[in-house]
């Protein structure tokens, strides 16, 4: 049987970033080479068969991106992004979250099933600079590429931006099972896919670079690393990719248009193996794509470029074959059923700069917009009202649970679109109809991943409910709070505070 290949991003030509206004092209970097840097593997402080403990410290430090001065930046356990997390399904997990930064953040687990608002670490769960908070799960969900970031409104993308994301791999029976290639750092390697505008004296520059539709930098980064090589010893790689850029789409492809496999998408496996030789991704979603170098030989070199300009090198060195055949089927996605009887909801992300906005409305973190009772699937109709002329794909995210990508416009979804999803690229004047369920009660928060257009207010909140039990009420943050604390961290007056968010609110006349 011969099989298909892909050989189109899917996505909307005419909505590309690239035909922005503010559009920062990817430049290649006078930069020398330098060793794809691999994020350690976090060690627990303490695991049994049952539990496993975990620190995690927000932190800031220095790094050296370029030749000469060392960057700031932070990271979680880490001077830059982070260490990588990996969380056994099953496992009661317990993590102490640590903030050493000088202003409030947050910890949100970008993919995890863990119960709103708290544990999932939206803006409803501040950690103030200089305390510990403590926190448990134990997950229920497929195997998969998650993450962690920053998530304090409405300074989510600035925090990012410094450096707060870091992955987190779930790891479960059923995908150890399979003959996939997970030797962390060897064959089974992390990409997180950024991009940053370098400074005087190497430094980045929130302020300096805003843009409402997303602050974006020429030098693509990698896993903080700038023009990174890595030493291919094995026939076969898994690259787990995930774009953690604020605002920049990656359109993704190998030299000699190497075909690849992907295997799975934000949530889970994919049901059937896909095969491709370029692949886009949106903010926050992911892919993990098996690379076979078998037609090269110790001494070729293999490009991964975003556009045409290459971003990660792979230097091929002597390997062993690898005869391992991937099977044809790699997980069972169950849809659940849709009662006749329950609603379709609706959702609208509409505007670009400043007037972004769900349902007309932007974001209020005491407010809940929308109610769903634990256990009911219901399907959201997801629409972005942008039109083809200076429109753009909004990566809508919805916290705390993993959905299915039903239909696009009433038409198929893309063939990499049939596993668990939790960020979905919607194109300027469709509608994509998602299957979503929650397990858990709680508040989560559902809004496009630019997270320039999160900050600004292109968010909103649901509150899931057992429908046996009376309503619980949440304390919920609210905005003065969050803009007295960082002012005063910030030692500035907070009428004066310049914090990217709120830009948009003002700049609407409106208040958070
Ligand atoms: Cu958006």
């Amino acid at each position: 049987m011969t099989q298909h290949v892909y050989d189109d991003y899917f996505f909307d030509e005419p909505a590309y970033n690239t035909h922005d206004g503010g559009y920062v092209p990817l430049e290649v970097a006078d930069a020398p080479e330098s060793q794809l840097a691999i994020p350690p593997l976090l060690k627990p402080d303490k695991e049994t068969d049952t539990d496993a403990w975990y620190t995690l410290e927000a932190q800031k430090g220095e790094t050296q991106i370029l030749p000469g001065a060392k960057t700031k930046t932070w990271g979680y356990n880490a001077p830059l992004l982070g260490t990588t997390l990996a969380f056994e399904v099953g496992k009661h997990i317990h993590v102490t979250l640590k903030n050493s930064l000088d202003e409030l953040t947050t910890f949100h687990w970008h993919g995890l099933s863990v119960s709103g608002p708290y544990v999932d670490g939206g803006c409803h769960a501040p950690v103030y600079p200089g305390e510990s908070k403590q926190i448990d799960f134990t997950l229920d969900q497929p195997a998969a590429t998650t993450w962690l970031h920053a998530h304090p409104c409405p300074s989510t993308a600035e925090q990012v931006w410094h450096g707060l994301a870091a992955m987190v791999l779930v790891r479960d029976q059923h995908e150890a099972s399979l003959p996939l290639p997970r030797t962390y750092g060897v064959d089974d390697i992390p990409l997180v896919l950024q991009d940053r505008r370098f400074h005087e004296n190497n430094q980045w520059d929130y302020h300096a670079d805003y843009d409402p539709d997303g602050v974006q930098g020429p030098t693509a980064m990698i896993n903080g690393t700038v023009n990174p090589v890595f030493d291919v010893t094995t026939q076969k790689l898994r690259l787990r990719i995930l774009d953690g850029a604020n605002r920049r789409e990656w359109r993704l492809h190998f030299s000699d248009d190497l075909e690849f496999t992907q295997i799975a998408s934000d949530s889970s496996l994919l049901p059937e193996p896909v095969h491709f030789t370029h692949l886009m991704l949106t903010c926050a979603e992911r892919a993990e794509i098996i690379v076979d170098f078998k037609n090269y030989k110790e001494g070729d070199t293999v490009t991964l470029f975003s556009d045409d300009v290459p971003i990660v090198k792979f230097r091929i060195h002597a390997f062993k074959p690898d005869n391992s055949v991937l099977p044809d089927h790699l997980i069972d996605i169950h849809a659940p059923k849709v009662l006749p009887t329950t609603p379709v909801r609706k959702i609208v992300m509409s505007g670009m700069d400043e007037q972004v906005a769900i349902d007309g409305k932007k974001f209020n973190m005491q407010r809940i917009d929308a109610t769903q009772p634990i256990g009911l699937a219901q399907y959201w109709d997801v629409t972005n009202t942008n039109t083809m002329h200076g429109g753009m794909v909004h990566p809508f995210h919805v916290h705390g649970t993993q959905f299915l990508v039903i239909s696009r416009n009433g038409g198929a979804p893309y063939p990499n679109e049939h596993g668990y999803k939790d960020t979905v690229g919607v194109n300027p004047g469709e509608t994509v109809r998602l299957l979503v369920r929650f397990d858990l009660p709680g508040v989560y928060m559902y809004h496009c991943h630019i997270i320039e257009h999160e900050d600004g207010g292109m968010m909103a909140q649901i509150q899931t409910y057992d429908p046996n039990k009376p309503m619980p009420k949440y304390r919920l943050m609210d905005m003065e709070t969050l803009t007295q604390a960082f002012a005063k961290e910030r030692g500035v007056d907070p009428d004066t505070m310049w914090m990217a968010g709120m830009d948009s609110y003002k700049k609407m006349g409106m208040k958070m």
